[in-house]
């Protein structure tokens, strides 16, 4: 088991495009386990693999309180959704920022688990949020980029000095 380093907002890295795995390996779930370990120390309810910087398409999530309900979702698409709701989001490679994103209210999800077979996931309320969030970091996508472009440079600024003055 090990750590992984979750890069952090702004680097270029989180805005690369995942590829699809082609076959869920020994390899994969190594990596799921490191990335499970990862968030949970974090600790964070999500966690996608672009933000470890593997460019491969594997998120994980776990909003139970007990963090016992670990889902894993290789190669995820989302096949429908409706509504919207708002809903303040942090993200663990923008620490320290919480801002409102408006999502789909309701998301069907199909994907890939540990063990390669596959599975779909109706979420709405938090759990919604979260697979947009992570489904966003496999697109290259971080979330304060749902945001105004003023909003966006106060937060690359913010970051960039917190990270010189914890370097
Ligand atoms: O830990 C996390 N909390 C969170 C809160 C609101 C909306 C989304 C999230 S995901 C985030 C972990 C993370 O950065 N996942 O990519
Ligand atoms: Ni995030």
């Amino acid at each position: 088991m090990a750590l992984l380093k979750i890069l952090q907002y702004p680097d270029a890295r989180l805005h690369k495009v995942a590829r699809p795995v082609a076959q869920v390996t020994d390899a994969t779930r190594t990596l799921i386990k490191n990335m499970a370990e990862t968030m949970y120390a974090a600790p964070g309810v999500g966690l996608a693999a672009t933000q470890v910087d593997v460019h491969e398409q594997i998120f994980i999530a776990d909003i139970s309180e007990l963090h016992d309900e670990l889902r894993v979702f290789i190669n995820p698409k989302i096949i429908a959704s409706s509504g919207a709701e708002q809903c303040e989001e942090g993200c663990l490679s923008v620490p320290g920022i919480y801002e409102t994103v408006t999502r789909f209210e309701k998301v069907t999800v199909q994907a890939f688990n540990e063990r390669g077979e596959p599975f779909t996931i109706a979420a709405e309320g938090f759990l919604a949020v979260c697979l947009q969030h992570e489904m966003d970091h496999l697109q290259g996508r971080v979330f304060v980029e749902h945001l105004s472009q003023l909003k966006q440079t106060r937060i690359r600024a913010k970051l960039k000095k917190q990270q010189r003055e914890t370097l």
